[in-house]
């Protein structure tokens, strides 16, 4: 287990033991040891443990060493297991409700015998829960609005944590020797912010053997349909997946039916009736005479006494490209399939060259273990290399962030001199741009003086309090911040975390014509949990001069990863690499914070 993996494992452990009202001396040391373990390095980790020398770490107790080595060794821990199976996973299960803590959960328990989230739902409607201690009418209704939210969006996922769970389906659908092509379509494929289902697409002569795999296949907890050529499961994960077999030629416009969306297919067969044509997951067709492509289908099927290659299709059409151009129309990305214009703009050879992954050089909002976050600057630095990034910026909390443990001014100037001192070593080339996210202050003050502000290559600004101020108080105040002359890009404009938390209420549109006038950025926030600002919001507001950084806001190295889902994003607001800061070379991004930051 790597060392945030330890980490996480200490800070479950706080939390469950918190769950089971353990001493809270006991709850801190864990709580304590996996902050511990976060700011050391994962070298110097291996050299302690190798030496034996982890108990001199300043907060690792006798118990917390052998933890550690025994995590770290084996990625098992006995006495982990243990704690699990002890507690109802009921109770675990309300840790999930947005605002309620483990002591909430055990008093509920205690007083109430509340074991579940069923349970607790009863006793709010019964109004026994305002009538506890420390609780009250308002955390009352905060827990049932929580409820409601979590059974709203606790169907629907993140689409990064549904891609890693695809991945291997797909790989194991592609190697059954059935199967000639698979790929997911769906949501999925056209990088949704939130996935309902995946749906996987697969041609082959024979489906027995896909449908046999599927229904079988590592992690799945129930198979809710099967059928000769589908199959839907129910992952351990709680993701659901539908699977559909067709044959070879009908793959393709299988492939562009089940990608969807809806709206985008309502458009394409309105398109294809318009020119005599019938298009459905069957194929392509002329509209009248024949029937529809399903109905020819079962035509040759019943008369060869088989499905035959030629079975649907339509036109010697095998690519997506050829039935838009079928249709007349350019080849258009899945991301764009939305409905929203692609189809004119397909028309008229209009379509954008959406920006990619491989045109990202760098990213501005990163944290390390100065603030909140879990690997250091060296480290940070070292994962950015790897990925062959030009640069990488580093935007720590500010002060006012308290609770992210953000930097006082003195410890913000420490950074500076280190980042400085970092790129003047040469040790790694990716270049260290020193910046922060500095918060706005509920009047829309920035949380550090204009000096210290200079000092810095770029300055992000984002709010992380104050929170719930009505619209026109959080418009002015985030156009405040704006217009401050030091400020280089705006940080996650709404503060939403997806199936979470709604954003902050905020006049986007005003915010954007601020962003443009005084030449500030707003970031696309990469982190799977926000993809913010919206990608619905960015095909207008970059035609009308917006520049965007697309920001992991990593907390760890593997954070930087997430730009994958921030260039989902971007695509689907229709975004070319020219309207990404962090896609031009070094050199171009240290004029543009020489002559605007
Ligand atoms: P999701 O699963 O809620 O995140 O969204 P999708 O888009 O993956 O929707 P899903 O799984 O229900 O269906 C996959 C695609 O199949 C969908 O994007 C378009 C196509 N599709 C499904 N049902 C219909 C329908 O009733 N009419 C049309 N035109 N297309 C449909
Ligand atoms: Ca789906
Ligand atoms: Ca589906
Ligand atoms: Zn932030």
């Amino acid at each position: 287990m790597t060392k945030n993996e330890i980490a996480d494992v200490l800070e479950e452990i706080g939390l469950l033991l918190e769950l089971k009202g353990e001493n809270p001396f006991k709850i801190r040391a864990y709580q304590a040891g996996a902050r511990a373990l976060e700011a050391l390095e994962a070298a110097e980790l291996e050299r302690l443990i190798a030496a034996g020398e982890l108990g001199t770490i300043k907060g690792f107790g006798e118990a917390l060493v052998q933890k550690i080595t025994e995590l770290h060794a084996t990625g098992r821990l006995e006495f982990f297991e243990k704690l699990k199976a002890s507690i109802a996973p009921g109770l675990v299960e309300m840790l999930s409700i947005p605002g309620l803590g483990p002591k909430k959960i055990r008093a509920l328990h205690d007083k109430l015998g509340v074991a579940d989230i069923a349970a607790l739902a009863a006793a709010c409607a019964d109004d026994r829960v305002a009538q506890l201690d420390g609780f009250g009418e308002k955390s009352q209704e905060k827990i049932l609005a929580g409820i409601r939210h979590r059974e709203a969006y606790g169907k629907r996922h993140l689409w990064w944590d549904a891609q890693e769970v695809a991945a291997p389906i797909l790989a194991g659908l592609r190697a059954l020797p059935a199967v000639e092509r698979a790929e997911a379509a769906g949501s999925l494929r056209r990088g949704m912010e939130t996935i309902g289902d995946l749906d996987f697409l697969v041609a082959a002569a024979d489906s027995a053997p896909v449908v046999a795999w599927f229904t079988t296949m590592p992690g799945v907890k129930e198979v809710t349909a099967q059928g000769e050529t589908k199959a839907s499961v129910r992952l351990q994960d709680g993701l659901q997946a539908d699977l559909r077999i067709v044959p070879a030629d009908q793959f393709v416009f299988a492939l562009h039916h089940f990608t969807g969306s809806k709206d985008h297919n309502v458009l394409m067969r309105q398109r294809a009736l318009a020119r005599g044509l019938s298009l459905s997951e069957w194929g392509l067709v002329p509209a009248e005479g024949e029937g529809t492509a399903k109905e020819k289908a079962a035509k040759v099927k019943a008369e060869s006494g088989d499905r035959k290659p030629e079975s649907g299709g339509g036109a010697g059409i095998r690519t997506e490209a050829e039935l838009f151009g079928a249709l007349g129309l350019k080849f258009i990305p899945p991301e764009l399939r939305e409905g929203r214009g692609e189809i004119e703009a397909a028309e008229a050879g209009e379509l954008p060259r959406l920006v990619e992954l491989a045109d990202l050089r760098g990213a501005f909002h990163n944290h390390t273990t100065e603030s909140d976050g879990r690997n250091t600057l060296a480290e940070m630095t070292a994962a950015a290399a790897a990925l062959g990034w030009e640069y990488l910026g580093i935007a720590d909390h500010s002060k006012a962030s308290f609770q992210a443990n953000g930097l006082s001014e003195e410890r913000l100037r420490r950074q500076i001199a280190a980042i400085r001192q970092l790129n003047a070593a040469k040790q790694f080339k990716t270049h260290v741009f020193a910046g922060v996210e500095c918060d706005i202050l509920a009047d829309g003050r920035l949380d550090y003086d204009d000096a210290l502000l200079g000092e810095l290559d770029y300055v992000v600004v984002s709010v992380h309090n104050a929170m719930t101020q009505d619209e026109a108080t959080m418009t002015a105040r985030i156009i405040r911040a704006i217009e401050h002359p030091h400020v280089t890009m705006l940080g996650h404009l709404t503060g939403r975390l997806l199936l979470r938390r709604e954003g902050y209420a905020v006049d986007a549109a005003k915010v954007i014509d601020a962003a443009i006038a005084n030449r500030v950025i707003i970031e696309l926030n990469a982190s799977p949990w926000r993809l913010d600002m919206d990608w619905r919001l960015w095909r207008k507001a970059a035609e009308k001069g917006l520049l965007c950084a697309i920001n992991p806001d990593a907390h760890e190295t593997d954070g930087l990863r997430h730009v994958a889902a921030g260039v989902n994003s971007a695509r689907k607001g229709w975004l070319v690499k020219e309207q990404v800061l962090n896609t031009r070379p070094l050199a171009g991004v240290q004029r543009w914070f020489r002559e605007w930051a």
